[in-house]
């Protein structure tokens, strides 16, 4: 018996197993709307045999996207694309999922393989960026933001709002709000990055607070029989781990109580300079105490592809759900070929007839 590939149950869905396509952007985009591209890539990760797929982060507001190519829900002509991609998911028998995001300080580079560094202030192409405070990430993103003010603070929420809306309008079943990776969720809640001296800054009540205020006005909107997650960085990999992982634990469980139901557990990539061990499914220790401390629901990511890791951990109960990303950019099928590895029964079945039937076919 497989534990990968049994059904996974939260709130009113059933995914058919516990394969999650986690966001992967594209940078395909044209003012903040999807295109052929996405189309065709979404549906073939659909029908693969992925129980969830998750669209790429999707940014709430013009100046949150990280590349100009970055998907947007920030104006209802975004809305019609990304119902077509939903559709196409869920057709393909996966739950369409969405990840709502806003950069921060990140926002305004060039795609990773047009050099991944920031667009310089004088290009026409450059926006101004917005984060807690005036501190730059560095590296290859030099540009000090804006720190934002209360007034931004609240505008960028009510387009979490707005954009949550028009996902549901769209036909997502499952929201995730981006809360890792340093953008600008993560990077209020991250002491590497916030030096507000107001109720948004300071202890971790202060640094918390933009978290938990925009799930919580997120979920007013979001249907509760649909799943509402967070992706939240819970470690840096620098010399603050336990305290982070703590801090991260307890803003999971005021979450929980705010009405969160899954998260997908990540690194915070906060700051550039960390020892992070990179090996395969090196978050899943972290993951299982994410998952005993906080009784959420969680996923995580992080080179989790071999068939024997990916059963192991869902089997283990380290997590629920197994976020497999560059694999599934390789081969969209790529569950058919764990279910062949794992010696699953009719492997083919995960997938549509026209292929399943000739899969089978001469034997
Ligand atoms: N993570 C996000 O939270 N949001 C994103 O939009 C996002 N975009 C990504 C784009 C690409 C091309 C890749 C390779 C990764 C991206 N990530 C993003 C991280 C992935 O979701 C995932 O965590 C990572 O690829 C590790 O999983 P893997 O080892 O199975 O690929």
């Amino acid at each position: 018996m497989s534990t990968l590939f049994s059904p996974f149950q939260l709130q009113s869905l059933t995914l058919r197993n516990r394969i999650a396509i986690p966001p992967m952007c594209q940078y395909q985009a044209v003012d903040g709307l999807s295109n052929d591209w996405h189309w065709a890539h979404y549906a073939a990760l659909g029908r693969g045999g992925a129980g969830l797929v998750i669209v790429e982060a999707t940014a709430v507001a013009a100046e949150g996207r990280i590349t100009p190519a970055c998907l947007g829900l920030w104006q209802d002509a975004q809305i019609d694309g990304l119902a077509r991609i939903a559709h196409a998911i869920k057709a393909g028998g996966a739950v369409p999922g969405i990840q709502l995001a806003h950069a921060g300080r990140k926002a305004n580079a060039n795609p990773p393989w047009l050099g991944d560094n920031q667009i310089a202030a004088e290009d026409p192409a450059a926006w101004t960026t917005l984060a807690p405070s005036a501190l730059a990430y560095g590296h290859h993103l030099p540009r000090i933001p804006q720190a934002v003010t209360r007034q931004q603070i609240s505008r960028i929420q009510a387009d979490f709002v707005a954009a949550a809306k028009r996902a549901l309008a769209a036909g997502f079943e499952w929201l995730e709000l981006h809360f890792a990776h340093g953008y600008l969720a993560q990077s209020f809640l991250s002491v590497h990055s916030n030096r507000r001296t107001d109720d948004y800054g300071g202890d971790l009540a202060g640094r918390a607070r933009f978290l938990l205020e925009t799930l919580s006005a997120v979920r007013q909107v979001w249907p509760s029989h649909l799943p509402l997650t967070v992706r939240l960085g819970v470690i840096e990999y620098d010399d603050r781990d336990e305290e982070t992982l703590q801090e991260s634990i307890q803003v999971l469980q005021q979450l929980r109580q705010l009405g969160l139901d899954l998260v997908s557990v990540s690194v915070g990539f906060t700051i550039a300079e960390t020892r992070i061990p990179w090996r395969p499914a090196f978050l899943a220790p972290v993951t299982a105490r994410v998952r005993r401390e906080t009784g959420l629901a969680v996923a995580s990511a992080w080179g989790i592809d071999a068939a024997e890791d990916a059963e192991r951990v869902v089997a283990e109960q380290q997590m629920d759900l197994v976020m497999i990303g560059r694999a599934h950019l390789a081969n969209p099928h790529y569950p058919y070929r764990l279910a062949q590895q794992l010696g699953i029964p009719e492997p083919e079945s995960l997938l549509p007839a026209p292929y399943a039937h000739w899969l089978t076919r001469y034997q």
